[in-house]
């Protein structure tokens, strides 16, 4: 039968929203507005390309997907929680997200701050509550999770974005900052799903899969900042415009649009190249590099 990349993603973010719906459940029941903004900001939408990364890296070692799905979802949770506190006042003050109301302006600045805290605690009770991982599996994938979400990771990239505001960078400077920024948590996704397989010690296929991911999550970053500007908000679910009014260094600011959608490609034809020296089948690997060149939301 022939592989089709958009029912494959469907499958994926259905199995993913079930597995964390269910997850979230009893938080939702607390006397509080917290599990309601978790849920929020969580269930409503998203392309969930990092779970299908778990999921697909997994399955392509021989992983089971129910072996998967805490993973999976742990790594959304981080995801969702910087969305919520990247939308903040205090950071990019957007008001829109996922073609929904940030969390922050469906509840309120405070309830949001501690759902995106909440969202990443949960992350990691998932890792310690999987049935299906060993000990030191689950150290292993907190490991993960923990380095690239924090101060070497993420967290740094999105600081380092912070101060680079109203200043202009290197190209060098902007790629160290997204590959921090966006590229840590795609990583992370690819790993994790290496991770729970029997190759977990196999370090030349855990170092192409990292350069694999390296690749996307930079060309994920550049097909980002060119939809900013000539995407439409109603695809994109969220404002369009907003590097510009925060006076950011982007790739089309630093290499004029057509030289952006260049880069891109050029990232698209490294993450394949990389991909054929691996010894397995990796079409869904491939079909995911090109929807992130491609894509419009
Ligand atoms: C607040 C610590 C902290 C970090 C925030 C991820 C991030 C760091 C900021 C988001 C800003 C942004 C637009 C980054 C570009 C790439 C990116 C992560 C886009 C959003 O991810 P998608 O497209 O979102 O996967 P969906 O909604 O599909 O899940």
């Amino acid at each position: 039968m022939q592989y089709s990349f958009f029912s494959d993603l469907k499958e994926k973010q259905q199995r993913v929203n079930y597995f964390l719906d269910q997850k979230l459940t009893s938080y939702k029941q607390q006397n509080s507005p917290l599990g309601e903004a978790m849920n929020y900001a969580v269930l409503l939408g998203g392309k969930r390309v990092r779970p299908f990364l778990v999921y697909s890296v997994g399955k392509l070692l021989g992983v089971p997907l129910e072996k998967l799905d805490h993973s999976a979802a742990a790594i959304e949770a981080i995801h969702a929680y910087s969305l919520v506190h990247d939308d903040l006042p205090a950071m990019d003050d957007d008001t829109l997200r996922r073609g929904q109301s940030t969390c922050h302006i469906a509840f309120d600045d405070a309830t949001a701050i501690l759902a995106g805290d909440a969202l990443q605690s949960f992350a990691f009770e998932l890792i310690t509550e999987d049935p299906s991982l060993t000990a030191q599996q689950k150290v292993a994938q907190i490991q993960i999770l923990a380095k690239s979400a924090g101060a070497k990771g993420m967290c740094l990239g999105q600081s380092l974005d912070l101060c680079a505001e109203n200043k202009s960078v290197t190209i060098d400077e902007l790629e160290y900052i997204h590959l921090n920024k966006t590229g840590a948590l795609i990583e992370a996704s690819v790993l994790m799903g290496f991770n729970a397989s029997d190759y977990a010690d196999n370090l030349e296929i855990k170092h192409l899969l990292s350069d694999y991911a390296k690749a996307i999550g930079l060309a994920f970053q550049v097909q980002d900042d060119i939809l900013d500007i000539i995407g439409s908000a109603e695809k994109i679910g969220k404002t369009v415009g907003s590097d510009e009014n925060l006076n950011k260094s982007t790739y089309p600011k630093l290499l004029g649009l057509e030289g952006a959608k260049q880069k891109a490609q050029s990232l698209y034809q490294t993450a394949l190249d990389t991909l054929d020296k691996l010894p397995f089948e990796t079409i869904e690997l491939r079909a995911l590099a090109d929807f992130i060149i491609h894509r419009e939301s």
